[in-house]
């Protein structure tokens, strides 16, 4: 087998952490379903203690989502939102941090109202560079958290660029990649510090797992994470691991249907008397549509757009859509819509909810891999 850095993204999501089992040869790998490892003798063991530490399935996992990343290591966590607080957990008492201001409405409420006792966060539009650099040189924060594309609103921010300020005004940068997945975006390769994933959306791809990572090339802030990890707990199962390694052998075609049928979706709306405004890095309308077209190699499976009327109209239409399941989460195989405003972002004070746009009137959709056809008929029936 050629070495993983060789090989390309399509053969990586099936081979990489899928070497054959060495002692039976069965293509899948075992599911090390265990809490525990036995040793020799005290200390003397087979490279595995406890499986809050370690464990041969999640390692596989992690070797694999590392490779896709172009990282050299990453770590599994129990959810998106594990992965975040593990992240935070790393910073100094007392120090700045400087985020977007439109990211998952979980992350808005663990940073303003769990880690705000010992972190002072402030929130800036990452699109405008000039208040990025500005946050910077006042802030001296210890990371920039940066959401590209953003969840609701789906804005764009330009790693490449904030990278930059991020070296010269000495702050890691951490990108949460889970709506491109690196499938179609690559967060270190434009000098990001670390990749944060809710392993949940489109990594798994299923609906049948909750699950974040975070991978980096960097070792000392890899070994810190490892011991927050280790100390704290939340390591992902063993069974949850290798259910991943699963839905990720599909990930590359995944994500090219996701995106074939977004941009069919975002056509059919664009043209629809019901539909205010689609929000979609792929249009030209988009206000970051060229950075977008640099930065990532697809434009992937979401879409925001305001329904016109207020939130009757919107209330209405989530009722009705049939194969557009109204849910939380994103990237399974299965269309979801959304309400940001009432669901994901009702912990995001509505001040910073009107600022940002996320109104009544908004709707999310997380587009599936059915047919196109049908989706688009859901739709037909459901704004009629
Ligand atoms: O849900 P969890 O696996 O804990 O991941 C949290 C998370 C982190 N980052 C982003 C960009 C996310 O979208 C999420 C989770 N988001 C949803 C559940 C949602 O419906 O938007």
């Amino acid at each position: 087998m050629a070495k993983s850095k060789d090989l390309d993204f399509d053969t990586k999501v099936i081979h990489v952490g899928g070497d054959p089992d060495p002692v039976t040869g069965s293509i899948m790998p075992p599911i090390h379903q265990t809490s525990t490892y036995v040793q020799k003798a005290p200390g003397v063991h087979y490279g595995y203690e406890y499986t809050r530490s370690h464990n041969p399935t999640r390692d596989r996992l992690e070797e694999c989502l590392a490779s896709l990343e172009n990282a050299k290591f990453c770590l599994v966590t129990s959810s998106g939102m594990a992965a975040v607080s593990l992240i935070l957990h790393t910073a100094p008492k007392g120090a700045n941090i400087v985020c977007g201001d439109d990211v998952y409405g979980g992350t808005n409420r663990l940073m303003r109202t769990v880690f705000d006792k010992q972190i002072d966060f402030t929130f800036v539009d990452t699109t405008d560079l000039k208040k990025v650099e500005q946050s910077l040189k006042d802030k001296k924060p210890y990371l920039l958290w940066l959401e590209t594309p953003t969840n609701p609103l789906l804005k764009v921010s330009d790693i490449q660029k904030i990278s930059k300020l991020c070296k010269k005004y000495k702050a890691l940068l951490v990108v949460d990649n889970t709506f491109m997945s690196p499938y179609f975006q690559r967060p270190l390769d434009l000098g990001a510090d670390l990749v944060v994933h809710s392993v949940t959306k489109y990594l798994n791809g299923h609906s049948d797992v909750v699950g974040g990572a975070m991978m980096t090339n960097n070792k000392n802030l890899h070994e810190k994470l490892w011991y927050l990890q280790n100390s704290m707990g939340p390591s992902q199962s063993p069974f949850d691991s290798w259910l991943v390694l699963r839905g990720l052998k599909t990930l590359a075609i995944r994500m090219q249907r996701h995106e074939e049928n977004a941009i069919k979706v975002v056509k059919y709306l664009e043209g629809h008397k019901k539909v205010e405004k689609v929000i979609y890095p792929g249009l030209k309308s988009h206000p970051q549509h060229s950075l977008a077209k640099k930065q990532m190699s697809g434009f992937g499976g979401m879409i925001t757009f305001y329904i016109k009327g207020g939130l009757k109209d919107a209330r209405s239409f989530l009722k009705k859509v049939k194969v557009f399941k109204l849910a939380e989460s994103l990237g399974g195989v299965e269309s979801l819509s959304n309400h940001p405003g009432i669901m994901t972002h009702a912990s995001v004070p509505l001040e910073m909810r009107k600022k940002l746009g996320i109104s009544d009137t908004l709707i999310r959709l997380s587009v599936g891999i059915e047919s196109p056809k049908d989706l688009i008929a859901d739709l037909e029936q459901a704004l009629k």
